[in-house]
């Protein structure tokens, strides 16, 4: 793929991921009003999920453009992604655990251990995404910060997975229906970041140019975003929706 193909590409994904979340917003906000009190809370956060996703893509894309634009001599700034992450991830775990309305006790414990986690993975990604990407020793320092990140992350899917699970076969059997496929969601959506991380080092040893690692790693992140944030969303409107027409 050519320099300027490879520019391209990445453009539209981010200029697609700009569409995505600003509609998204408008579609949260405009049915968070039909829902009960008690079951608005997580569709609300959709909508702040995404508005904070939204301007942080403007941000990307601009980067993107400056970055493309010089020939490689401005640097494209990664530090957005991660200051977004570290701001939506804790908001993306407490929508799914809002959602299900469990005990207060056991809510309250898992929105702040996961908030917890989640800093702590995001925080230390970042560490390993800065360091030099074109190495593909696997103990270079990227993959050690990528590993001490993915301890955490591991931590959260314990959570999400093992410690709700006496709730969830307290739900209809319509919300647990839906929450199956939100976890698979979440588990094949959340999982590409490690992967889009990797790809950069690993790039070499696939037979893939370094810029081909770049631009995968691009789009990972962009498509993933996507897929996690409307896409995760409308999986919590849908749980909403049915809280709504049960007792509950
Ligand atoms: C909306 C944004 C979301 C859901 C971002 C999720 C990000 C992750 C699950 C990132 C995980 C990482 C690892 C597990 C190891 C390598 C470093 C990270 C930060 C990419």
């Amino acid at each position: 793929m050519s320099a300027a193909d490879a520019y391209q590409l990445v453009y539209n994904f981010m200029s697609l991921a700009i569409a995505a979340m600003g509609a998204s917003f408008f579609f949260f906000v405009s049915v968070r009003g039909s829902l009960k009190e008690g079951n608005r809370m997580a569709v609300t956060l959709s909508a702040v999920v995404v508005l904070i996703a939204f301007y942080h893509y403007v941000r990307i894309f601009d980067s993107w453009v400056a970055f493309g634009t010089s020939g490689g001599a401005v640097p494209f700034n990664e530090a957005y992604r991660y200051v977004d992450w570290l701001l939506t991830v804790p908001l993306l775990v407490a929508e799914l655990v809002l959602v299900l309305k469990l005990d207060k006790k056991l809510e309250s414990t898992l929105i702040k251990r996961n908030v917890v986690y989640a800093f702590l993975m995001i925080a230390t990604g970042y560490v390993g995404e800065m360091t030099n990407i074109t190495s593909v020793d696997l103990a270079s320092p990227r993959t050690i910060w990528g590993a001490i990140s993915s301890v955490f992350f591991v931590l959260i899917l314990r959570d999400l997975f093992g410690g709700i699970d006496a709730s969830i076969k307290k739900q209809s059997k319509d919300i647990q229906g839906i929450f199956k496929i939100l976890r698979v969601v979440l588990i094949a959506t959340w999982g590409v970041y490690p992967i889009a991380y990797l790809l950069p080092a690993i790039a070499g040893n696939l037979g893939l140019t370094a810029q081909d690692g770049l631009v995968m790693k691009q789009i990972g992140y962009t498509v993933a975003d996507i897929l996690a944030k409307p896409g995760y969303g409308l999986l919590i409107w849908k749980i909403a929706t049915l809280k709504n027409g049960s007792s509950k």
